[in-house]
């Protein structure tokens, strides 16, 4: 293997007064994205991450059944055709090793690990106003400076556990998903029990029940959950791929979620029940969210297609899970389909019909407690040998808000984003000069590496423009973050997302946090153009000087 680093466009020019021309938090999908345009564009710059190694997610998320909902040939980067033509997925979801050696596949062939230091955590970043710095500092008790200050710390990086009474008293092991061991667990003759059921909990559920003696799910809110119906990649499948990664790549930059999808042509009203039920029918054979969005266009828009759609897969359950009162346990009723964030599963609903899973609903007999023998519930106690925590993530915000951002005059982003988080493109924010954000708050839920493609793009021409016009600073203008702001409200209420309860997209899910929409729900496509907009009207929207 080759190991080529990019040749810069521009040449690097020393900055005296600063370490670094660019500090950029988080070596995953997003930080080494980042750093490769950054080298592209000559900048100076330190990656900082928390890990020992490259990944992010997929380095901390390795828990048992862990690997992407994406399909594989849009779960990757676009920036470079050798790239592109030297990794070979072998499957259609690639598993979180797989997706964890690409990445540091990535970090070797373009000899980026030289510019990242491992094992060190940004504690605070303090804007100087008088330098027009950022000074960043971390863990190991060392501050660096830099001009230009980038978070890609990823949506999901905090995870989150609820803080029962009594964890302590716990005499068995418990682990939570979002920071599963490096050693492997072992299940086997163990009386395991799982919270949650989000699409975490629906990938470890069935490789669990394989080797635990018995397995209780505690469930408080049913979810969709459409197969994934994963499989080998043939060679055949691989090299189609790669003839095709152009129109791919354009197709998946255009979809409202950032897949390399068409879309279907048709809304639920279009064709008769019968026709429906069989569109669905093939679908749902097919697998993936291709469910969702190569069946009817107005699934996330409209009440009756919605309803149609979440019957088919409530039926569906009812078919394959075998004990009724389970069936309808597992069945949602109280959100429209993709209101929430919808599993892709991997024989998730069979695996209720073994004799060593059992479901608990928790909905009105609520977990009060983690006793020394398991866990118990307002009537009952559930013995256990290990607990697992699949109970999601302080969503978005959480990370930035935790790493004491600093900005003019010494605003606190935290105390910023106390009602919500304000930004502008989802990239800056007001009173916080020169802090760009890969994939931050209110930037598009979609095909993660597809919305970071976007962001480090648009963050690249930014610091294009400061420099070819000997600029320094840029940041976003008040009014500016005001008219986002309430474009994110609007967009989410033209779709049936806002009648979801406790959904993460919302802030909804951790008690205590503001209610307030987290993302941008226009579509990955037209987020682009909106941005792109932005930058060619001579960043509007701005103030740069
Ligand atoms: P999610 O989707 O936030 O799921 C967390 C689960 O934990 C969900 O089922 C919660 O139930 C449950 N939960 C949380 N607190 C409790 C308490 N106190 N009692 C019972 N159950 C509880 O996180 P995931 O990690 O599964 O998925 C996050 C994203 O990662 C996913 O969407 C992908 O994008 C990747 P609730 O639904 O709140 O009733």
């Amino acid at each position: 293997m080759s190991t080529t680093a990019p040749t810069p466009t521009h040449q690097t020019i020393p900055n005296p007064n600063v370490d670094f021309d660019a500090i950029v938090i988080g070596a995953g999908f997003g930080g080494l994205r980042m750093l490769h345009e950054l080298r592209q564009l000559g900048v100076s710059t330190r990656v900082i991450e928390a890990g020992t190694n490259v990944g992010g997610t997929w380095y901390w998320n390795r828990y048992p059944g862990a690997r992407t909902d994406s399909e594989s040939w849009v779960y990757a980067f676009s920036f470079s055709k050798e790239l592109q033509d030297d990794w070979n997925w072998s499957e259609k979801y690639p598993s979180w090793s797989e997706a964890l050696a690409y990445l540091q596949h990535v970090a070797d062939r373009f000899d980026m690990r030289k510019d990242i230091q491992f094992e060190t955590r940004v504690i605070a970043a303090n804007y100087d106003e008088v330098a027009k710095v950022w000074r960043v500092t971390t863990d190991d008790g060392e501050t660096q400076s830099c001009r230009y200050l980038i978070s890609a710390t990823g949506p999901l990086s905090t995870p989150y556990k609820p803080d029962f009474a009594g964890i302590d008293t716990f005499k068995g092991d418990w682990y939570l998903t979002g920071r599963w061991p490096k050693e492997e667990v072992d299940f086997t003759g163990k009386r395991v029990s799982i919270i949650g059921t989000g699409a975490t909990a629906v990938q470890v559920i069935p490789l669990v029940a394989q080797t635990a003696a018995h397995l209780t799910v505690f469930q408080r809110t049913p979810n969709y959950v459409m197969p994934a119906r994963n499989a080998p990649m043939t060679e055949f499948e691989l090299k189609s791929i790669r003839a095709n990664y152009d129109r791919i790549w354009e197709l998946a930059r255009e979809h409202v979620f950032g897949f390399a999808l068409e879309p279907a042509g048709r809304n639920g009203a279009d064709v008769s029940p019968e026709e429906a039920q069989r569109i669905l029918e093939r679908h749902w054979e097919i697998g993936g969210f291709r469910f969702l969005f190569e069946t009817f266009d107005d699934i996330l828009i409209n009440e009756d297609t919605n309803k149609l759609v979440a019957n088919f897969i409530r039926n569906k359950i009812r078919s394959i899970v075998k004990d009724p009162k389970t069936a309808e346990l597992l069945c949602p009723t109280c959100h429209p389909v993709a209101g929430r964030r919808p599993p892709l599963g991997h024989f998730y609903y069979e695996t209720f019909n073994r004799d060593n899973v059992s479901l608990v609903d928790v909905k009105d007999d609520p977990i009060t407690e983690i006793t020394e023998r398991g866990i118990r519930t307002a009537s009952e106690e559930y013995a256990a040998d290990v607990i697992i925590f699949a109970t999601g993530f302080d969503a978005v915000t959480g990370t930035l808000n935790a790493m004491n951002v600093r900005g003019r005059g010494g605003a606190a982003l935290e105390q910023k984003w106390e009602g919500g988080p304000q930004t502008y493109l989802g990239i800056t924010v007001d009173e916080f000069p020169n802090l760009f954000m890969v994939g931050g708050p209110q930037s598009p839920f979609a095909n993660i590496p597809v919305v970071i493609d976007g962001c480090v793009d648009w963050i690249g021409r930014a610091i294009r423009h400061l420099r070819d016009n000997e600029l320094t600073t840029m940041e976003a203008n008040a009014d500016a973050v005001a008219k986002w702001g309430v474009h994110m409200n609007d967009l989410v209420n033209a779709t049936l997302m806002h009648q979801a309860k406790r959904s993460w997209f919302m802030g909804d899910n951790i008690p205590g946090k503001a209610h307030a929409v987290l993302f941008y729900f226009g579509g990955a496509g037209n987020y682009r153009k909106e941005c792109l907009g932005a930058a060619e009207r001579d960043f509007e929207g701005f103030t740069v000087g």
